[in-house]
């Protein structure tokens, strides 16, 4: 299985992709995920990605589509793949068709979290709080001000993805506003329609 979740910042598309790694043994490939590793790790990478990130803009496509590439060769990615925050611009969505195309494989669907802005500020805030009370690092982009850069970034650079698959007929829409469990089962559902049609 090949997957795309698309949907604004604190849509859930890690919290998803997370559950359906454990149910189809397949991994997540997070960009977010990567980037913040190779902060992490101070490699060029990450040097070059660090003030982008915490400012809330979008990492250069070239970066980006650079490490996707990479991690689509490893071997546990031969079987499929969840990707996780990526493409994020349309641009990463023509090198993603390459990249699959360059090794004989498709995409099965893209499934969009619908989720209301006004909902998406209080996730992050929340998940903010929450790592704080854990004595946990808190993400420098999980901040009102941030987040309202995020979601701007968005709605310029990604939200035209959603035309994109659309007119490839590869689009389903998902409520993401619904319980972290209710958006799971309609996720399930939308894969066991698609795995009944091929
Ligand atoms: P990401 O790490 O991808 O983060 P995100 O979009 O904010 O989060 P996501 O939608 O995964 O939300 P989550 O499940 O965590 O990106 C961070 C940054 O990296 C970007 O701003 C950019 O700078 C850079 N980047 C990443 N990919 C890039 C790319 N392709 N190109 C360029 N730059 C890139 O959920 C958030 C919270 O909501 C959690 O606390 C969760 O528990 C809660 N939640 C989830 N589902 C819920 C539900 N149904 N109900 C209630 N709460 C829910």
């Amino acid at each position: 299985m090949r997957l795309i979740l698309l949907g604004p910042p604190g849509a859930g598309k890690g919290t998803q992709a997370q559950r359906l790694v454990e149910k189809h043994g397949i991994p997540q490939l997070s960009t977010g995920d990567m980037l913040r590793a190779a902060v992490a790790a101070q490699t060029e990478v990450g040097k070059r990605a660090k003030a982008v990130m915490d400012a809330g803009e979008l990492v250069s496509d070239e970066i980006v589509n650079a490490i996707v590439a990479e991690r689509f060769d490893q071997p546990d990615a031969a079987k499929g793949f969840i990707l996780d925050g990526y493409p994020r611009t349309l641009a990463q969505a023509d090198a993603v068709e390459v990249m699959l195309r360059d090794r004989g494989v498709g995409l099965d669907a893209v499934v969009e979290l619908v989720v209301d802005d006004k909902a998406l500020v209080g996730r992050i805030l929340k998940r903010a709080e929450e790592a704080k009370a854990a004595g946990q690092p808190v993400r420098k982009d999980d901040n009102a001000e941030v987040f309202d850069e995020r979601l701007r970034e968005y709605y310029k650079k990604t939200a035209p993805l959603i035309g994109y698959y659309h007119a490839k007929g590869k689009l389903v829409g998902v409520d993401g506003m619904a319980s972290i469990d209710e958006v799971t089962q309609a996720i399930d559902q939308v894969l066991a329609r698609i795995a009944n049609t091929v």
